[in-house]
């Protein structure tokens, strides 16, 4: 284990569950922090390995295929190619991409499985387990939900609760619920391997509790030993499933991996996929004591990546260990739970359609608001805020007004310096401590710490121009006006660097306006380098490198929103209970007709009432009707409406009203009309 300086780094990034598209949540606790710290790594010169791939298997992917009548495949190949296009076109640098589904994951997997079973890592039991007798299948994992045995939440899943995050059997769930039937299950005798995770205990109380893993992060680490300290117990690693990687054992029949066993091996079939594409040894990269292996990974996974995954890769015995598993915690979306079953989320592939080019806007506004220490909350005008505040106003305004006057003034050339002054070389010291400055913090995956000191450079540019004013000086002192130009030209190439790892479309852009050759410059030139841009190179026009987010622009994001939790309301409605029972005669009692309003106006000194005439097919006459809230009297009139002629007329403030025209109401309260197909004439009965 060797944290200060590996030969190597092998970065994970949890597999995403192909069972829906990636949203912001996913991005902003795993995929952006990941890909901030490999791209910085790889800017080092580290050689870095930074893979991921879809997550195929397990429960969600099942319960997707039977709610939309397709096949598990099916499901998987759709979100496959759309969360890998959309990771791609967001600019996560993955070495290399996989999915469980594939050849070499299912060979991997298989491996690693018989390997532990041949050298006894395994118990066999025969024990009872929860069975739903209407659907004819056993119930593990997300096929159950039930009171969890810990914190009393009582949605908890069969394997993990997401309340509390403790991992358990579906059998300590309380009152458990069939999650495909709803029917209450019966056990049910059935056989499978068990990870004995008891007699891992001590060793992970030496590894996590008295090791070094107090430099993790002090989420992670308390989740750890609280579940050491509340005691180990044995973990099926297998399932009655149909929809996995078949259990490579005698009498493995019918079963397959538990999702949770195969996922994790997903990281090493990715790296065996990437190594025979590159034509590389796979093995230092899992193997070699000079890694440095880091999961980044959502706080939900914690106990899978600190606990069950360490020990299979303990009882396999040849692999190297996490050096660190910085998880996070979630992003909430503006106050609720991002939730992909109600479509509460901001959803990547959307964003990218909605937003074109503008990738890093999200990837900043992810980042400087990384649910890093507790939840965090993702607004629509938080996100407008940070884009018109920061990047346009901050960082584009330095680099447009740097790269405009030096169009200005010196027709694009980088001019020559004169002697500086003390603010120049102060201001340059300052911006050569930068590359350290952020280092340090990204070191210690304190993402949004590091994202802060790279504004601070832009700030640092802006305020050496507004202290220096080279548009006033240029009419005084030449050689001075190319001196401050000069400075601020390392100032706008320097920040063209040490944004890669954050926004790395922005600085591919800036690279190319100050025509910087790709490469050239290594995060540690910044600081050793005499000069970035020497004097007389030629940069390119200006252009710029945010743009302003409108008002509009986010009132659509907002409205779409709101039409996502009236689709759950409308869904989630509880219906009021049934009335009494009525007979048949009852029933035909009722005259109902479809009729027309023909005109309406407010009842005088009322907020509710309207007084309309209705064409009922039989006569026009008066109804009152208390709709005035929802409606107004202009726009009923013409309205196809359902009338119940004969109820004994009323008067209301002096008017009499024959009947009454049937109405229903949406979730949140507004009146709507129970109107007939337009072919039915006025006077038509229902019955
Ligand atoms: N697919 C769970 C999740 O998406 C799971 C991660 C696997 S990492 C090996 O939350
Ligand atoms: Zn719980």
């Amino acid at each position: 284990m060797s944290s200060t300086n590996p030969k190597r780094i092998t970065i994970t990034a949890a597999l995403p569950y192909t069972n829906g598209p990636v949203h912001i949540g996913h991005l902003a606790g795993v995929y952006v922090p990941a890909d901030i710290y490999a791209r910085y790594q790889r800017m080092v010169g580290k050689d870095v390995l930074f893979v991921c791939g879809s997550d195929e298997h397990g429960v969600p992917i099942t319960l997707k295929a039977k709610k939309e009548g397709i096949t598990p495949q099916q499901v998987v190949d759709k979100y496959h190619e759309i969360i890998k296009k959309s990771f791609s076109e967001f600019g996560i640098s993955f070495d290399n991409y996989s999915r469980t589904s594939a050849k070499i994951h299912h060979e991997t997997a298989s491996e690693f499985f018989k390997k532990l079973h041949e050298d006894g890592k395994f118990t066999e039991q025969i024990t009872e387990q929860l069975y739903d007798e209407e659907a004819g299948q056993f119930l593990a994992d997300r096929f159950v939900v039930g009171t969890c045995p810990k914190c009393g939440y009582d949605e908890s899943y069969g394997d993990q609760c997401e309340n509390c995050g403790t991992s358990h059997n579906a059998t300590d769930l309380i009152n458990p619920k069939s999650a495909i039937s709803g029917s209450k299950p019966v056990t049910k005798k059935t056989k499978h391997w068990f990870l004995p995770l008891d007699q891992y205990e001590s060793w992970l109380k030496e590894w996590i509790v008295k090791g070094h893993k107090k430099d993790w992060k002090t989420n992670v680490y308390g989740q750890c030993k609280s579940w050491i300290d509340d005691g180990l117990r044995p973990r099926a690693v297998t399932r009655d499933l149909d929809w996995g990687i078949p259990v490579p054992a005698e009498g493995g029949e019918g079963k397959v991996l538990y999702v949770w066993f195969d996922a994790p091996i997903g990281y090493i079939s990715s790296t065996r996929e990437w190594a025979e594409r590159e034509g590389k040894d796979w093995e230092p990269y899992w193997k070699d004591k000079d890694t440095k292996l880091l999961h980044f990974i959502g706080k939900d996974n914690i106990v899978f990546h600190c606990i069950i995954f360490p020990s299979m890769l303990k009882a396999e015995g040849s692999y190297i260990l996490p050096d660190n598993v910085p998880a996070n915690e979630f992003l909430n979306l503006e106050g609720n739970k991002i939730s992909t079953s109600k479509n509460w989320a901001v959803w990547l592939h959307e964003y990218l359609q909605e937003f074109p080019g503008q990738q890093d806007v999200l990837r900043y506004v992810l980042t400087a608001n990384a649910p890093e220490s507790k939840d965090n909350d993702f607004t629509w005008a938080d996100f407008q805020a940070r884009n018109n505040n920061e990047l346009v106003a901050i960082f584009g305004n330095f680099v447009n007004r740097v790269v405009v006057l030096t169009n200005k003034y010196y027709d694009g050339h980088v001019p020559k310096r004169g002697e500086f002054t003390q603010v120049d070389i102060d201001t340059l010291k300052e911006l050569k401590a930068a590359p350290d400055v952020i280092a340090s913090s990204i070191e210690r995956y304190r993402f949004r710490e590091a994202q802060g000191k790279l504004i601070d450079v832009a700030r640092l540019g802006n305020k050496y121009l507004a202290d220096e004013e080279p548009w006033k000086t240029i009419k005084t002192d030449e050689e001075r006006t190319q001196t401050i130009m000069y400075v601020a030209l390392q100032i706008a190439s320097a920040l063209s660097v040490l944004c890669e790892p954050f926004l790395p479309h922005t600085a591919d852009r800036l690279k190319g306006i100050l025509r910087f050759a790709l490469n050239d410059t290594s995060w540690k030139d910044i600081s050793e380098k005499e000069e970035l841009l020497p004097g007389g190179h030629q940069i390119g026009p200006s252009e710029l490198l945010f743009s302003k987010i409108e008002d509009e622009q986010i009132q659509e994001q907002l409205d779409k929103l709101e039409a996502s939790k009236k689709a759950n309301e409308i869904m989630n409605a509880s219906a009021e209970p049934q009335k009494e029972t009525i007979t048949f005669e009852d029933f035909t009692k009722l005259d109902m007709r479809v009729g027309t309003i023909i005109s309406a106006e407010k009842m005088p000194k009322t907020k509710k009432l309207l007084v309309l005439k209705v064409d009922t097919g039989i006569d026009t006459r008066t109804i009152v009707s208390g709709i005035a809230e929802s409606f107004s009297a202009e726009e009923v009139v013409g309205k196809r409406v359902t009338v119940l002629v004969n109820l004994a007329p009323r008067p209301l403030r002096g008017v009499d009203s024959e009947g009454m025209i049937l109405m229903t109401e949406t979730p949140d309260g507004k009146l709507v009309f129970v109107n007939p197909d337009d072919d039915v004439p006025n006077g038509a009965s229902i019955s």
